[in-house]
């Protein structure tokens, strides 16, 4: 790749790993780096990494991260030439792409065009469907009857799979298994629809009970040529969290995966597609399907660095600067195996995977041979409610998969983090399960199979947060004019009252639990959110630890759990409110 800075001066519509991963691509491209960040992310990683940062103002994401106007004038102010959107926030929005190529600064990423075409399940379908690329056999026309799903179960077998056609993350799929469930499924698929894409929408397709979650990265430039990058399995993973990614995808026959791959580049080529981008696929009994494309950078890119050796980031700036791919597919090689286990600060505990977040009291990351750790924090930050809480990424590479997994276990074991939970421990059972080792996994294995009851807290010690007195480490900041500027004042520790928001501690609960008191009848959720379903009724009987609520939060479904055993005397919510962080939604009594 020609070594000239494909821009001067990057802006990161992010924050956490991905926003620290771009800026160090960027860096390494002497390209210069301007973060954003919200009120409580003034003393965050990426903001300490980047050469510049513009305050947003907020807390909350809409309030900060997602705020337009906010990122729109910090784009100006910084005078920064390109913007790259990292994953989530406004790396999926056709709109902002257009907002920021008006103001003549390059997206670092597709067209507007592809990012609409893929925005919805129907236009994505009819995309690949285009280029003769198929998704699992069903009946795209919207369902206006029960009856057509009874005669398309009875004609293709059972189970079928209702799908809301403007819905997403599996939310509105509803499993029919015979035909007298089909009439209440329908309502029940087209209700929730409603609900969370205020359209009712639905199609049919055959439902497979045991798929594989296989993706393919594709990378595109501006001239026509595009590339597949091996697979990623990410079929471990729970309530539409993936929890570990590999590549390449493990048992996939050669020729299966060479189809998948030409399938994923004639998608992408279809649709004028251009930067780095994702086409999922399922995979059952040697048959692959076509789900959907997805226009970002993903989470899980690294596996695929680490056995390709390419750096997606660098190649995304590359593109988007106008550049040609400098390789052909001819040149892509896969090394090894490489396997990612996300880091999120949540309690898997029961399987329950509660948001753990608050301040991180200790951090020790693992390094060694083939060990690569891509974070958002360091000892001392805090990890917020208000956002995603990936702490990061620990990605492994060895010379096949039972390396890479022996040694992903081994550092896992080695990884210390004190003040929040972590699925460090689910992630552990995964690896040392032998289905897992054997592949005998699917996507729904980890909820199905996977027995979770033992796993004990990943730090069983219990973060109060006014035990340890943290280290004072000052930097004053000063903002002017709503750009921060780095003062470097040492302040001693008895002062340290003084510092900044990632050293103030928020009094938690003894339990550590972000959620309502130890043993408290008052239900309440750990972060805001949307409340997607009530799970009991007033006059239950609960035991400590059932469901209460699901509370859907950065774009992830949590169980919120009774703390208390006893019976329901009050449900405050109903399915779709939007609720806050500790808010009661219920009273146990
Ligand atoms: C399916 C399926 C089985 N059969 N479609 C869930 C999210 C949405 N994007 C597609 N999903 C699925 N569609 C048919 N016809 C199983 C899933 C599915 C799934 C897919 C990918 C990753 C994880 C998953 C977990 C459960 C169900």
């Amino acid at each position: 790749m020609p070594n000239e800075a494909p821009f001067e001066k990057v802006l990161i519509a992010n924050r956490g790993e991905i926003a620290v991963r771009v800026i160090r691509a960027c860096q390494e491209l002497g390209i210069e780096t301007v973060a954003v960040y919200s009120e409580l992310d003034r003393e965050a990683l990426h903001v300490r990494l980047a050469d510049h940062a513009f305050a947003l103002g907020g807390q909350t994401a809409a309030e900060s991260y997602l705020n337009t106007d906010a990122i729109l004038d910090a784009i100006e102010q910084s005078g920064a030439d390109a913007v790259h959107p990292g994953y989530g926030f406004f790396s999926e929005n056709a709109d902002f792409a257009r907002a920021i190529t008006e103001r003549g600064v390059t997206f670092v990423g597709p067209p507007p065009e592809a990012i609409e075409v893929m925005g919805d399940k129907i236009s994505a379908r009819e995309a690949a469907e285009k280029v003769g690329v198929h998704g699992v056999p069903g009946i795209t026309e919207f369902l206006t009857n029960p009856d057509e799903v009874v005669a398309f179960g009875n004609d293709k077998g059972w189970p079928v799979a209702i799908k809301a056609a403007f819905g997403g993350g599996g939310r509105g799929m509803k499993v029919v298994n015979s035909p007298d469930e089909a009439p209440e499924a329908l309502e029940a698929a087209q209700r929730e629809s409603l609900a969370y894409f205020a359209r009712d929408e639905c199609y049919l397709e055959r439902y497979l009970t045991k798929p594989r979650h296989i993706e393919i990265q594709v990378l595109c430039d501006s001239h026509g040529n595009a590339v597949h990058l091996s697979q990623r399995d990410c079929s471990a993973q729970r309530r539409h969290q993936k929890l570990i990614e590999e590549a390449p995808a493990p048992g996939l026959p050669d020729d299966i995966a060479l189809a998948m791959g030409e399938a994923a580049v004639k998608v992408a080529l279809g649709s004028n597609y251009t930067n780095a981008g994702t086409v999922e696929f399922l995979y059952e009994d040697g048959e692959f399907f076509y789900l959907e494309m997805n226009t970002r950078l993903q989470v899980e890119h690294p596996v695929t660095e680490l056995v390709t050796g390419l750096d997606l980031v660098a190649l995304q700036l590359h593109v988007a600067a106008g550049g040609a791919l400098p390789f052909t597919q001819d040149d892509v090689s896969v090394t090894g195996h490489a396997i990612e286990v996300r880091i999120n600060a949540e309690d898997p505990a029961g399987g329950a995977f509660l948001p753990s977040p608050g301040p991180i009291q200790r951090l020790r990351v693992p390094s060694g041979f083939g060990v690569r750790w891509d974070g958002g924090y360091e000892e001392g930050d805090e990890v917020s409610q208000y956002y995603d809480n990936l702490v990061g990424k620990l990605i492994c590479h060895g010379k096949d998969r039972d390396t890479a997994i022996a040694r992903t276990l081994r550092a896992l074991r080695e990884f210390e983090i004190q003040g929040v939970k972590t699925t460090i421990p689910a992630d552990i059972a995964i690896l040392d399960h032998p289905d897992f080792a054997a592949v005998e996994h699917s996507t729904k294995w980890v909820e199905e199979v996977l027995d979770l009851s033992e796993t004990a807290a990943s730090d069983p010690t219990a973060p109060t947060g006014d035990e340890t007195e943290p280290k004072v480490r000052r930097d004053a900041v000063v903002e002017v004019n709503g750009k921060r500027f780095d003062v470097a004042v040492w302040v001693p520790e008895s002062a340290g009252g003084a510092a900044g928001p990632a050293k103030k501690q928020r009094r938690r609960s003894a339990s550590g639990s972000a959620g309502g008191g130890s043993g408290s009848g008052d239900v309440t959720v750990p972060m805001q959110g949307t409340i997607v379903k009530v799970s009991v009724e007033v006059g239950d009987e609960v035991e400590v630890g059932e469901t209460i609520v699901v509370l859907e939060a950065m774009k992830m479904e949590n169980n919120v759990a009774a703390e208390k055993a006893g019976t329901v005397k009050e449900i405050r919510v109903a399915t779709g409110d939007s609720v806050s962080g500790g808010d009661v939604v219920a009273v146990i009594a």
